[in-house]
C-alpha cells in the first residue's frame, strides 16, 4: 500500500461526506456536506489517540450547538488489522448483572462490560444506571490500554417532562453526543479502522429505542404506571402513550439544555428534501427502509411510501468483527 503521507487530509474529508452520504440507514444524510474532519494520523501512542478522541468530543460536542465530525487515525491495508477503539461509542453506559438476575444500566453494554472488568476495568464503588465506560484503545502490536474519559468531556441531559413533575424522579439521563467508533471508513485501498464519527440525535433513538425496548432500559411499564394506566390491558396503548410522554421528555429536556437534538418528524422531511436534491443531481438514493423509517409515526412521514436504491456503494462505512473476539 502506498503510505498514506500520499493522501491529503482534503481528500480523505471528501470520502468521508461520500461515505455518509452513502449509508443507506442514515435518515441524517442531508447535512452530509458540513462534515467535519478532524486529521489524527500523526497520533501514534495509545495517549495520543485517547487525547484526539477527547478532542473529538469537545469540538463535536461544542457546548451543545453539535457540529458533525469524524477524526481519522493512521489507516491500514484493507485486509490488515490497525487501530481499533473498542467501544461501540466513545460515550456509553455500563451494564451490570445483579445477584438477582436483573441488569443495571444498560443492558446493550453487558458483554462490552464485562471485557473491560477482564481487562482490569473497576466500576464505581457504587455503580449506577449511568456509569460511563472507559476507553479500550487498542494499537497494532502495543495492545490495549483503557482509558477513563473525564467527565468534563461528557455533556450530559437530565430528562425531565414539561407537564409531568414525577417524571424527573424517574431519574433518567442520556449523553448529548452520539459518537459511532467501531465502524471503519473505507475507499481504494484504505482502512481508517479507528474513525469515530459524530452528530446530533434524533429524539427517537434515545426516547423510543434507548428507554424504551425490552432489551435496553425497558421504562414503558413504569412510565405508564406513572400516568395511571393499565399495563393489563394491551389495547388500552399504555405502551404507545408511554413513548409518547418519553419522547416529550427527551425533546423538551435537550431544548431546556442548549443541547441540539432533531425530532422524527423534521428528520424524515430533511431526509425527503435530501432525496429530491440528490435525485435531481442524477444520484441515485441507497437507503434501507426498515433503518430510515422512525420507530414511530412511520406511516405519517413521505419517506415511507417509497422504496430505495439497494446497492452499498464505497466510500463506505462498514461493520467491523468486534475487536476482542
Ligand atoms: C445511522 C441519524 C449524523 C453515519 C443513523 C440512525 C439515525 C441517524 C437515526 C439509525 C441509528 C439506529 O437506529 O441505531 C443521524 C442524525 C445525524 C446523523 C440525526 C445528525 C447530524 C451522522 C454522521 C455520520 C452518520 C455525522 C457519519 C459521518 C451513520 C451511519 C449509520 C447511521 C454509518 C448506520 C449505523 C449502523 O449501521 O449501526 N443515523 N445521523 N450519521 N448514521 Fe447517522
Ligand atoms: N442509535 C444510537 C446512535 C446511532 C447513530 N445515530 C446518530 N449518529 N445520530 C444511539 O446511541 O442511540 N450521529 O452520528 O449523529
Amino acid at each position: 500500500m502506498k503510505s498514506d503521507r500520499f493522501l491529503e487530509a482534503e481528500q480523505i474529508r471528501e470520502q468521508a461526506r461520500e461515505a455518509w452520504r452513502n449509508n443507506a440507514r442514515c435518515i441524517g444524510r442531508a447535512l452530509w456536506d458540513s462534515l467535519e474532519l478532524l486529521d489524527a494520523r500523526g497520533a501514534t501512542g495509545h495517549d495520543e489517540v485517547f487525547e484526539a478522541c477527547l478532542q473529538h468530543l469537545d469540538f463535536s460536542t461544542n457546548g451543545g450547538r453539535i457540529r458533525s465530525a469524524i477524526t481519522v487515525f493512521e489507516p491500514v491495508a484493507r485486509g490488515r488489522r490497525g487501530i481499533r477503539i473498542w467501544n461501540k461509542q466513545l460515550i456509553r453506559y455500563a451494564g451490570y448483572r445483579l445477584a438477582n438476575g436483573t441488569v443495571l444500566g444498560d443492558p446493550a453494554q453487558l458483554e462490552f462490560t464485562e471485557q473491560l472488568r477482564a481487562l482490569g476495568w473497576t466500576p464505581p464503588a457504587q455503580p449506577s444506571p449511568f456509569d460511563i465506560l472507559p476507553l479500550a484503545i487498542e494499537l497494532p502490536h502495543l495492545g490495549v490500554k483503557l482509558f477513563e474519559i473525564p467527565r468534563k468531556h461528557v455533556m450530559e441531559v437530565r430528562i425531565r417532562h414539561p407537564h409531568f413533575e414525577w417524571f424527573e424522579r424517574l431519574g433518567l439521563r442520556w449523553h448529548a453526543l452520539p459518537a459511532i467508533s467501531d465502524m471503519a471508513l473505507v475507499f481504494g485501498d484504505y482502512k481508517f479502522s479507528a474513525a469515530p464519527f459524530s452528530g446530533h440525535y434524533m429524539v427517537t433513538e434515545i426516547a423510543v429505542r434507548n428507554f424504551g425496548d425490552e432489551g435496553r432500559y425497558n421504562m414503558l411499564p413504569r412510565i405508564a404506571e406513572n400516568m395511571g394506566l393499565s399495563t393489563r390491558d394491551r389495547a388500552s396503548f399504555w405502551k404507545d402513550r408511554a413513548l409518547v410522554e418519553l419522547c416529550s421528555a427527551v425533546q423538551f429536556s435537550f431544548k431546556e439544555a442548549g443541547v441540539s437534538l432533531v425530532d422524527h418528524h423534521s428528520a424524515a422531511q430533511q431526509f425527503s428534501k435530501f432525496v429530491e436534491k440528490e435525485e435531481r443531481q442524477g444520484r441515485s438514493v441507497v437507503g434501507d427502509w426498515s433503518w430510515l423509517v422512525p420507530p414511530m409515526a412511520g406511516s405519517t412521514m413521505d419517506l415511507y411510501f417509497r422504496g430505495y436504491d439497494k446497492t452499498h456503494p464505497e466510500p463506505a462505512f462498514k461493520y467491523q468483527k468486534p475487536a476482542w473476539k
